[in-house]
């Protein structure tokens, strides 16, 4: 007999485009998935993965039971048993060792994930310890230091006006294949054509012809590292040429005269040899910027995950700032996001400033950032005896052995720990390693709200996801696991109910919210606003109160009046009612008001900034290696945790080392055969693919791979294993002013594999077909 058949929405948590998708659900299975045509942000796209979450939720290998380890094997426990092991393992240490002996390490999914975006601190603060750690660290951390010194807060970020702009250029990314980072846009390629079908330009600084470069009007096949260095000499040839115009916004700049003196040495003809693209070239750059009625400069992962990653990032911003492109439509404009946004708080124009180094790590001295630590050196605080050792450790949503530099030595040191805890959905290279995994249930299962992507968005969107199926039996959410997480750690027991950590989190949410003298419910109570969002609870609670108490939000009656033509003022209502979600209208200028810097300006000239240009300066007279290794990304691929979906990675293996002809040529390679890459820390073999489309003494290997370790339950993966890429990552390598690892350029040899030296410790990859 026929059952039950609906139409559920839901926005896809894969990566960072945010997409609607519409899912049609027959007898509580999801039977199809499709982009949702009237999703105000996407209006229908999708990429291949969107789909996927049907196969994410029906993988056989997705973890639905706890796991303990017992005699060196992970077995099935009960829930209770779980977070009871999970206590005996954890207390002695923290009360015979202090707090700093259990690390935690956050992934990317987190971001992705209402558990993760606002159930995590209550977790953090009641472990207590300074090592944490996240995959920030090997990605954007320099652009949010650059944001906070810059904008005052680290989420403030001057985003690409993409539907706007008549110039982009683009450094470092890939959005064919990436879909787009921090700059949330469904549909990039779609926004990117659009660029020039209106008659604009798009540039593209790569030192691969990327999918986005064959796109562009023109590619520039940049030297990896030097982007810093590229945007010091666009600013000096603008200045050089008296090109330097801040516009409007510039009354609200601190500092652009003294900013471009301090560049002054970086001209075109002093940049060329090191940056691999010619003066003039440098010169037509700068003069194609300072000419387009509108242009805005994005940079991403190859800018940050460099050796001058801050730097680099900064000068993305004051590029925009000199040619006058900030804060002005079809330039890097802030949004105005909905909720949780820390520049819609507080007093405009007020702010504290940021300190980085509040602690340094106890065996390299890397300094602390946003309360975090380099991941670079998370291995040698667990493997180097002494006071102060990591013994335990928490892992969230990520999978460090393969996305994190020296990973061979990392794999090595998570068999050190006393208590290891891993809260995933699969048992992988990393999680392989715990004692108790604690599978939270399936994306399909959990409600969804983008707290951190609406903050990133190139539109002023809000969108509200019901969970698509019930939870299985039994099945805790995935914010109810950290909650017992932080009342373990707490001392409280396994017993605890995690209703008390989210009404604490809750009733946290409502007082700040009426102590905020600028916020729209100054001066309530509390109580009220309590009374107001019951009877929800969890995220769903959390939600309704950081929404009606933001820029939109109905502040618990306050406000009526329509936010955007047809939008009543925001509760959680108001968005359940609406599942394709709430357009809230394009970006509009917000200098000075988005500030929140000491000095009420943006602090273009702030002191880190200028006193890390010596560091660039030294850069330019430096030897250039024979080969250095970038990465790339494949728009099937993501990260290291979607290979077990047939889907995706059938077909052409992807995991290949680019190699460039002549290169191919000098290092006797052939096509289709493997190459040994070897670095400082480590060798790994890879099949070669000869393209022309790396630059000349660049090759390029994608992370995330390498599923052939034992002991992980990965059946597809396993079977189109790859090498992880991050076996040659170089953890000494960072960027100094943000601790952030350089992935992008590794010094690399490369030769044909059963020659040369020796592989010690070799991953290898499977011979293609
Ligand atoms: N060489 C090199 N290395 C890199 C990069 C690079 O470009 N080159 N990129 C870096 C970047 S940008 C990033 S963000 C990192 C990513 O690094 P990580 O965050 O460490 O790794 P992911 O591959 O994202 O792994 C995510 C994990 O989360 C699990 N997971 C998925 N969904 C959920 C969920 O809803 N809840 C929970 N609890 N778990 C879930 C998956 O099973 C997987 O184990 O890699 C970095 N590493
Ligand atoms: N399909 C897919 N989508 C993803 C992900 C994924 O793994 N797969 N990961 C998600 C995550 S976590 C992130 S952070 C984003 C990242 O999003 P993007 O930044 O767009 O990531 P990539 O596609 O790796 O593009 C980085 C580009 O930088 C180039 N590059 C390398 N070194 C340098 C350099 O020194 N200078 C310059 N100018 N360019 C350089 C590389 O060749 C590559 O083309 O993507 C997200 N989206
Ligand atoms: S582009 Fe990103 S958000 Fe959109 S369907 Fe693909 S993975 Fe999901
Ligand atoms: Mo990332």
């Amino acid at each position: 007999m026929s059952g039950t058949e609906r139409t559920a929405y839901r926005t896809c948590p894969l990566c960072e485009a945010t997409c609607g998708l519409e899912l049609r659900v027959v007898d509580e299975r999801v039977t199809r998935i499709r982009g949702d045509r009237d999703d105000v942000f996407s209006h229908g796209y999708v990429c291949p993965k969107g789909s996927t979450l049907r196969q994410l939720h029906e993988d056989p290998d997705r973890l639905r039971r706890p796991l303990v380890r017992r005699d060196g094997e992970l077995v099935e426990v009960s829930w209770d048993e779980a977070f009871a092991e999970v206590e005996r393992l954890l207390a002695p240490l923290l009360a015979e060792h202090g707090r700093d002996v259990v690390a935690t390490y956050l992934g990317n999914p987190n971001s992705h994930n209402l558990a993760g975006t606002l159930y995590l601190k209550p977790l953090l603060r009641a472990l207590g310890s300074r090592n944490v750690f996240s995959a920030s660290t090997v990605d954007q951390r320099p652009k949010e230091l650059a944001n906070a010194w810059l904008f005052g807060g680290s989420l403030t970020l001057a985003l690409p006006d993409l539907d706007r702009t008549d110039l982009l250029l683009i450094l470092g990314a890939n959005p064919y294949a990436s879909n787009g980072s921090l700059a949330t846009a469904p549909d990039w390629p779609g926004r990117i054509e659009a660029i020039r079908e209106r008659g604009g330009k798009v540039v593209v600084v790569d030192p691969r012809r990327s999918r986005t470069a064959e796109e562009a009007d023109v590619h520039l096949a940049i030297r990896p590292g030097t982007d810093a260095l590229l945007l010091a000499a666009v600013v000096t040839t603008l200045a050089e040429t008296d090109r330097i115009d801040a516009g409007p916004a510039g009354e609200w700049v601190r500092g652009i005269a003294e900013v471009v003196e301090a560049l002054a040495p970086f001209t075109a003809e002093a940049v060329a040899a090191s940056v691999g693209i010619g003066a003039d070239q440098i010169r037509e750059l700068a003069r194609d910027l300072a000419d387009a009625p509108r242009a805005v400069a994005y940079g991403r992962i190859g800018t940050t995950t460099a050796e001058f990653g801050t730097l680099a990032s900064w000068l993305v911003d004051v590029v925009n700032v000199v040619t006058g492109n900030l804060d002005r439509p079809g330039g890097a404009m802030f949004n105005r996001a909905a909720a949780a946004s820390s520049n819609t708080r507080g007093a405009p124009r007020f702010g504290r400033g940021i300190r980085v180094g509040r602690h340094q790590s106890r065996v390299r001295g890397l300094a602390e950032s946003l309360g975090e630590l380099p991941v670079s050196c998370l291995a040698e605080e667990i493997d180097t005896p002494g006071e102060g050792q990591v013994r335990a450790l928490v892992t969230v949503a990520g999978n460090p052995v393969l996305s994190t530099p020296n990973s061979g030595r990392l794999d090595a040191a998570l068999g050190l720990l006393d208590c290891y805890v891993a809260v995933d959905i699969y048992l992988n290279e990393t999680t392989r390693h715990a004692d108790v995994v604690l599978p939270p249930p399936s994306a399909l299962q959990k409600v969804h709200y983008d707290v951190v992507f609406n903050q990133l968005a190139i539109r002023n969107v809000a969108n509200w996801s019901p969970a698509v199926l019930p939870l299985d039996d039994g099945q805790p959410d995935e914010w109810q696991i950290l909650a017992k997480l932080a009342l373990i750690a707490q001392g409280l027991g396994a017993g605890a109910d995690p209703a008390l950590v989210d009404d604490l989190v809750a009733s946290t949410l409502a007082q700040q919210a009426v102590a905020d003298e600028h916020g729209p419910v100054h001066g309530r109570t509390a109580e009220e606003l309590l009374e107001g969002v019951a009877p929800r609870t969890g995220p769903a609670r959390l939600v309704d109160l950081l929404v009606r108490t933001g820029p939109y939000g109905d502040a618990f009656g306050a406000r009526t009046d329509d936010v955007a033509p047809g939008v009543p003022p925001l509760s959680l209502d108001v968005l359940e009612a609406r599942p394709h979600g709430v357009d809230l209208g394009p970006m509009a200028p917000r200098l000075p008001d988005v500030l929140r810097t000491p000095s009420g300006l943006v602090e273009l000239d702030a002191e880190p900034f200028l006193a890390d240009l010596p560091r660039l300066l030294a850069a330019l007279d430096r030897p250039v290696p024979d080969a250095v290794l970038v990465g790339r990304r494949d728009l099937r691929s993501n990260n290291s945790w979607m290979h077990n979906v047939e889907v995706l990675v059938k077909g052409r293996p992807r995991c290949t080392l680019h190699v460039h002809p002549t290169d191919a040529e000098r290092w006797g390679l052939v096509d289709g055969e493997l190459a040994t890459l070897s670095g400082r820390v480590g060798s790994l073999e890879a099949p070669v693919e000869v393209t022309d489309g790396v630059r000349p003494g660049v090759v390029s290997l994608p992370h995330g791979w390498g599923h052939d370790l034992p002991g992980s339950r990965l059946g597809v993966a396993g079977r189109h294993a790859g090498v992880n890429s991050n076996v040659v990552a170089d953890e000494r390598l960072v960027d100094e002013l943000s601790g952030n690892a350089v992935l992008n350029g590794i010094p690399v040899t490369v030769s044909p594999a059963g020659t040369g030296s020796p592989v010690a410790g070799a991953a290898r990859a499977p011979v293609p077909a």
